[in-house]
């Protein structure tokens, strides 16, 4: 059965710190009413690229202390432009922490060559006891890596596959179908069920902290080859992402989140708080969507 990992966000206060108990309810939530199969810890909708190193390692100690007696895969997305630091959190999270699973985002900013960014993960996998799932998010970082990347990368046996977030499916297909026994996550909510009939193993997103179960009853009935279920699965999860990918996607759910009695707080400048059209917009989309 394909996993449903939620992207996990942390809550931070008014002032834009790290709001621990809320970060703590975010992920019993997760567990215990969404139901998901696990968590992916620091990544775009951690709002990651916007805290500084040791807000990070205070993140995952969350994450790790709440969620490893439960039964949920744990993934630390470790990844940085600052090669040093991302291979200071590997080792962080592998050997203080427990983590099995990290993963890391492309090295963005810079125009890094493919051999500076291979030399990346390499480094990163180097000295550490963890598997790594590469993070592909060219819409965000600007970087594309081609099938022939993907297999240089997967040269390196630590390399276990990918976590997908893009819109090309031929490339989906192409990496499937060169190598089954990778793992590939699919990234993108709304274009789940075309990623699922390209083979994912699964898929970590950020509407899976509050729209995990129509996700479910979506795979199972793909599994099961009731095609028209899933269709129709699909058309009304979408019906949701739009809603709130047109209201602002974080602070949305973040609002859903409150909604549901889970004090997710605000997002992090750069990005702005909420204001009241946004939480008009929260309330319309829970009382229509959630109640
Ligand atoms: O938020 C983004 C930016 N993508 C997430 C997800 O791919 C990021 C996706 O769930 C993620 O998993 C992480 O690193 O935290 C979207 O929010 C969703 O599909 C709506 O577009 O692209």
């Amino acid at each position: 059965m394909q996993k449903v990992y939620a992207a996990l966000m942390t809550a931070f206060d008014e002032n834009g710190n790290i709001d621990e108990k809320g970060t703590r309810e975010i992920i019993r939530h997760d567990i215990d009413v969404e139901g998901v199969d696990g968590l992916y810890v620091g990544g775009s909708t951690g709002e990651n690229f916007m805290l500084g190193k040791d807000e990070k390692k205070r993140v995952f100690d969350i994450a790790w202390d709440e969620a490893h007696n439960d039964d949920v895969d744990l993934i630390a997305q470790v990844g940085s432009p600052n090669l040093h630091e991302a291979m200071e959190l590997a080792k962080y999270v592998t050997n203080e922490l427990g983590f099995k699973t990290i993963s890391a985002v492309t090295p963005f900013y810079y125009n890094f060559t493919f051999d500076e960014i291979k030399h990346y993960y390499d480094e990163i996998v180097k000295d550490v006891d963890a598997n790594l799932l590469v993070y592909s998010i060219p819409a965000l970082t600007g970087v594309s890596l081609s099938l022939d990347n993907f297999a240089k990368l997967f040269e390196n046996p630590k390399i276990i596959g990918v976590k997908y977030t893009n819109a090309d499916f031929y490339l989906l297909e192409r990496i499937r179908e060169r190598f089954p026994d990778k793992k590939i996550l699919s990234g993108f909510d709304e274009m789940l069920l075309p990623a699922l009939i390209e083979g994912v193993d699964g898929c970590i997103g950020s509407t899976y902290n509050v729209n995990t179960k129509v996700v479910k009853e979506e795979i199972d009935a793909y599994n099961k080859g009731d095609f028209e279920r899933a269709r129709e699965l699909e058309h009304q999860k979408n019906d949701v992402i739009t809603a709130m990918l047109n209201n602002g996607i974080y602070p949305t759910i973040k609002l859903i989140l409150e909604h549901m009695g889970v004090h997710a707080g605000y997002t992090r400048a750069p990005m702005a708080k909420y204001d009241d059209k946004v939480i008009k917009g929260a309330d319309e989309i829970y009382n229509k969507y959630f109640k």
